[in-house]
């Protein structure tokens, strides 16, 4: 019997994406809160493999136009990973292993896990994350997987290990599916976390890259929170279709927590970790709830004073509160357009807004003067070329700052899965296969587009939004493969660049709302390795 725990996280990170897991801060909160000893093994600044990093691959796709990485010291370390966790399991001494995992990261989960256990049979291996509440059955016949969260880890997690701590039974534990003599213990999910009563998430075990991120071709300290959990909405490619199955008489998926709770947390953290921009990464930003948004505007304006970033939903967007949300310090909105083929939107994405909404969301951010991008989606089933330059002049109306591309993944828990399964286009035995390639190229067998020409349109997709239309005979020319097209492809890369030089490069540390926030002349990141890290701030 055990004492107290020690548990090891593990966040098999493999696309160098800076920003501190959610998720995982929670978890190490409530952990430590209940007594536990923490750690973290956490391989976003490992070279992993997995080729070029998400961030960078996004810019060689035009999408943003990053600051050099290698300046803040975020680079993927060369180094024998599982070395490393054999290292750090032999100073550490866990007790338990906890992984955390989204599809593409899962494998890379399981492999950490096998080296583990390998050598250390005794270490209890748990896993958690999208991955597992999707896909519970896949994860819990691993061989070195002792049990799985599915949900929400806040309560199951330290009940599990005060459960394995007092050599109680561990079977009958809510959230928790657990191994026992080859049977396989299923346990019902609890009712969602009230977010009123969350502890804050901790921060204290990460690596300080974590806070550095990229924004309009500049770095800043960043905090990434969220007011809400869940959503109002039920599209066909996102994850919160299944949630919603899996909580269904559990409680409201979508939650809001007490805007001055989270206000003062933000505030506190601001003042520990010197960020000098804030990330919601809430689904959808309670724009939706007046009574939510002033509370919210005037405390956060009064104590944190930071720009900061949401995500909106197009149908909810009303200007009267997108004024009060930029008001408040929001100086960059994401915007889900997807297709801008409506019956795509509408039939296969199940997402209900008109191209009106989308254009006039984005009229508001043009009007108030904020940064705005879209997120795109292509490699639709049923989707033509014609479709896609839908997308593109919808995207050309809108008019976004940047404009987020990604092909679409059929990723577990979505209903769009169901669909390219039944309809024999996407192959499960090869999705193993695909998981670095998420963001460069697509994994299903379209019909009407071909994998060469879906990757020719990724490629230009941002010429074609932003350069004038007497171009695109040349934009199409340089969507292929030849020397010739490659040619072509770097002309009008130089081209691209001078077009939107002005507009996707935007530093917030001149925004007059923002000046005498801060006496602290610096804002400075810490440096690593003998880098210094000097970041945008908000200082005048
Ligand atoms: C913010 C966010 C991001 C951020 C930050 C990601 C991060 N690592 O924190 C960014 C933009 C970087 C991102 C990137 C990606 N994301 Co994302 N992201 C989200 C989003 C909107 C919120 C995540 C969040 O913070 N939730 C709140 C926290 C509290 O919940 P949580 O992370 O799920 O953790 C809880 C439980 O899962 C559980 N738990 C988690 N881990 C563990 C481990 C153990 C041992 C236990 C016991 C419990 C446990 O307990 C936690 C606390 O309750 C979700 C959508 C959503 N509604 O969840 C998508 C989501 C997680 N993302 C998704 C995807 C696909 C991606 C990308 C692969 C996209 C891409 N193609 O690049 C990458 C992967 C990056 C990575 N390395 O993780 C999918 C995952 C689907 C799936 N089946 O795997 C989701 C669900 C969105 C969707 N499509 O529906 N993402
Ligand atoms: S895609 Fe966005 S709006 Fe649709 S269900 Fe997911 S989080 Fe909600």
């Amino acid at each position: 019997m055990w004492s107290f725990m020690k548990i090891l996280l593990i966040y098999p990170n493999k696309t160098m994406t800076t920003r501190i897991p959610l998720g995982i801060g929670y978890l190490v909160a409530y952990l430590k809160h209940a007594g536990h000893e923490v750690g973290i093994f956490d391989t976003t600044f490992m070279d992993c493999g997995s080729g070029v990093s998400d961030d960078n691959l996004r810019a060689a796709s035009l999408q943003v136009r990053n600051p050099d990485f290698a300046q803040y010291n975020i680079v993927a370390k060369k180094i024998d990973i599982l070395n490393e966790l054999d290292k750090k399991i032999s100073v550490f001494k866990p007790d338990m292993v906890a992984v955390s995992v989204v599809d593409p990261n899962y494998r890379f989960g399981l492999i950490l896990a096998e080296k583990i256990k390998e050598k250390n049979k005794n270490i209890f291996v748990i896993f958690g994350g999208p991955t597992v509440t999707f896909s519970p059955e896949e994860v819990i016949i691993e061989g070195v997987v002792d049990a799985i969260c599915v949900g929400e880890g806040e309560q199951a997690l330290p009940e599990l290990c005060a459960a394995i701590e007092e050599g109680r039974k561990i079977k009958n534990i809510k959230n928790i599916w657990c191994k026992e003599k080859g049977d396989i213990y299923r346990n019902d999910v609890r009712p969602l976390i009230d977010l009123d009563t969350l502890l804050p998430p901790d921060w204290n075990m990460f690596d300080e890259r974590h806070l550095i991120r990229p924004l309009g071709g500049k770095m800043y300290r960043m905090g990434v929170f969220a007011i809400t959990r869940g959503c109002l909405f039920r599209c066909t490619y996102c994850a919160n279709f299944a949630l919603s199955g899996i909580y269904k008489g559990k409680g409201s998926l979508y939650r809001i927590q007490d805007p001055e709770k989270m206000v003062n947390q933000i505030a506190e953290f601001k003042r520990r970790y010197n960020l000098n921009f804030i990330f919601f990464v809430d689904d959808i930003f309670p724009l939706h709830r007046p009574h939510v948004l002033d509370k919210f505007c005037s405390l956060y304006k009064e104590k944190v004073r930071l720009p900061f970033n949401v995500s909106l939903h197009a149908e909810l967007v009303k200007e009267a509160q997108f004024a009060k949300l930029v008001d408040a310090g929001c100086r960059n909105v994401c915007i889900g357009l997807e297709s801008g083929s409506p019956s795509i939107r509408e039939e296969m994405f199940e997402r209900k807004c008109s191209n009106a909404q989308i254009i006039e969301a984005f009229r508001l951010a043009h009007k108030y003067k904020i940064r705005s991008s879209t997120f795109n989606i292509i490699g639709i089933p049923g989707e033509s070329r014609k479709d896609i330059f839908q997308t593109i002049d919808l995207n050309r109306k809108a008019n976004p700052t940047t404009a987020t591309l990604t092909f679409l993944h059929p990723y577990r828990g979505t209903k769009v899965r169901d669909i390219c399964l039944k309809e024999k286009i996407f192959d499960i035995g090869k999705e193993k296969a695909h998981e670095d390639g998420y963001r460069t190229d697509s994994c299903l067998n379209l019909k009407n587009v071909s994998a060469k020409e879906l990757n020719g349109i990724f490629k230009t997709f941002q010429m074609y939004l932003k350069m004038p239309k007497i171009c695109y005979f040349f934009i199409h020319l340089a969507e292929g493969e030849s020397i010739f097209s490659k040619i072509i492809f770097s002309f009008l890369k130089k081209i691209f660049y001078c077009i939107t030089y002005k507009e996707a490069v935007r530093d917030f540390s001149d925004d007059p709302a923002f000046c005498s926030n801060n006496n602290d002349k610096s804002a400075k990141g810490t440096p690593k390795e003998g880098c210094e890290v000097v970041i945008a701030s908000n200082n005048s």
